[in-house]
This record gives structure tokens, C-alpha cells and sequence, in this order.
């Protein structure tokens, strides 16, 4: 059973399948483009761009508008610690809705 299931934090494992199924070109980075794509099918409703830039942003530590797997993950693992927890709840209500649709 996985994480999410459960109502437990996601996993870095359970990040990882997200991160691939997420990064559609497989070019090991996710861009806003990637990550509109996901939130439209996934997110509940539709995010403005701003929005999206937002997000990566949030996660994008070399500034170049792209986030790669380790980004990601540290980018929701800081805010959790930190407990400013809006952007990246933002996006484990996404991930969680990528669960329910593919892994229930
Ligand atoms: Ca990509």
C-alpha cells in the first residue's frame, strides 16, 4: 500500500513515480509547461500561470524555470519542515488526486 493511501506523508519513492509520470519528455526536469499539464488534469481546477510559476519557482533553485527530481522534492520537504506549508499543500492535494485516479 502506498503512503498517500494512508493519509501518511509521501514518501521520496512515492515522489519519484510522480516526478516520472509528471516529466513528460523525460528530460529529468519538470517545466511549468510539464507541471500545467498535471495541475489541469489533476489539480481540481485550473491554475493561472502565475500560479504555476509560483510553484516552480518555489522548488526551481537554479533559477532557470525548470525543476529536476532532487529540486522537487527538497522544495516540498523544506516548506513542510518549515511549516509554510500553502504551496507545496497546494501540491500534495494535486498528488494525492494523481493517487486516487491511478492507484485506487
Ligand atoms: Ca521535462
Amino acid at each position: 500500500m502506498m503512503a498517500s493511501q494512508m493519509g501518511e506523508p509521501l514518501t521520496t519513492d512515492d515522489l519519484r513515480v510522480f516526478f516520472k509520470k509528471f516529466d513528460q519528455n523525460g528530460d529529468g526536469f519538470l517545466t511549468g509547461d510539464e507541471l500545467g499539464l498535471v495541475l489541469k488534469t489533476y489539480g481540481g481546477r485550473s491554475y493561472t500561470k502565475e500560479e504555476i510559476d509560483d510553484m516552480i519557482a518555489a522548488a526551481d533553485k537554479n533559477a532557470d524555470g525548470k525543476v529536476d527530481y532532487e529540486g522537487t522534492v527538497r522544495g516540498l520537504q523544506l516548506r513542510k519542515k518549515k511549516r509554510k506549508e500553502k504551496k507545496s499543500a497546494r501540491v500534495s492535494a494535486v498528488l494525492n488526486n494523481f493517487y486516487a485516479k491511478h492507484w485506487t
